[in-house]
């Protein structure tokens, strides 16, 4: 089955507001993107100016995060309500530097995905192993138990409809990306767990993308593996000129 690619720029704690709408409006003008779902990822005071700037057009938002309560005495958080409020349509989840730096757990990955889903957003749940997992040849356990933690008492047709990126720790921010084989062989195993978990129409209907030092020198090589549905890109993404080279490469 064709998979529309899903390219997102996950912009971490970059962008001024001002600096957000700029590449959100240069950005739109660049092209249409038809055939690929292009996503902008800006921190939490920008999402709703970029989803104004990018109205009307195939450009979606999402956050970088949510807390899965809808209101209440939470400081600091922000609530799937609030996202959609911004113009939010997709939400990152789990990203390794959340999972490093701000205690995710799959345990709150999966209460995340369910709030998501529960409000319409739809997620993007990352998974990946550490450089010392992949050496001791455990990528498929702590990628399996990744994938099972973030969907436990999740039905399939809402997995079918989301999007999963598989994200080497130690291809992140470092400039080493996965082999594009290596990438297709992590991205296949977690299609065919999907199968297993679910069925084979839901693992052949779910996006997964590939992300961790996403160039445009590297992407193509990337994006035509038939597992590889697209692109979460960090680095790459703030400007641009080589995001749009990078969402050219998935048509
Ligand atoms: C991985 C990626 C974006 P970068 O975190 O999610 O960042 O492309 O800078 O490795």
């Amino acid at each position: 089955m064709a998979r529309e690619q899903v390219i997102a720029a996950n912009w971490k704690m970059n962008k001024t507001i001002p600096e957000a709408v700029a590449f959100a409006e240069q950005l739109a003008a660049a092209g249409d993107f038809a055939g690929v779902a292009v996503v902008l990822c800006p921190a939490f005071p920008a999402l709703a100016a970029v989803a104004q700037a990018v109205a009307g057009t195939r450009i979606s938002v999402a956050a970088q995060d949510l807390f899965w309560e809808d209101y209440g005495a939470y400081t600091g958080e922000v609530s799937p309500i609030m996202l959609r409020d911004a113009g939010c349509r997709y939400v990152i989840i789990g990203h390794s530097e959340r999972r490093q730096y701000f205690g995710e757990t799959d345990e709150t990955v999966n209460r995340k995905v369910k709030a998501a889903l529960r409000h319409g957003l739809t997620p993007i749940v990352c998974v990946g192993e550490r450089l010392a997992e992949r050496e001791a040849g455990e990528t498929f356990a702590v990628i399996e138990r990744q994938v099972r933690g973030a969907f436990a008492g999740v039905a399939g047709e809402a997995v079918a409809s989301l999007v999963l990126a598989y994200e080497p720790v130690w291809a992140i921010g470092t400039g080493r990306n996965a082999a594009p084989e290596d990438a297709q062989a992590v991205n296949h195993f977690i299609r065919e767990l999907i199968a297993r978990l679910y069925t084979p129409a839901v693992a052949d209907r779910i996006r997964i993308q590939y992300g961790g030092s996403v160039t445009p020198e590297n992407a193509a090589a990337l994006l035509v593996q038939p597992d590889i549905d697209g692109a979460l890109v960090g680095g790459a993404s703030l400007k641009v000129e080589s995001f749009t080279a990078i969402i050219n490469a998935a048509k």
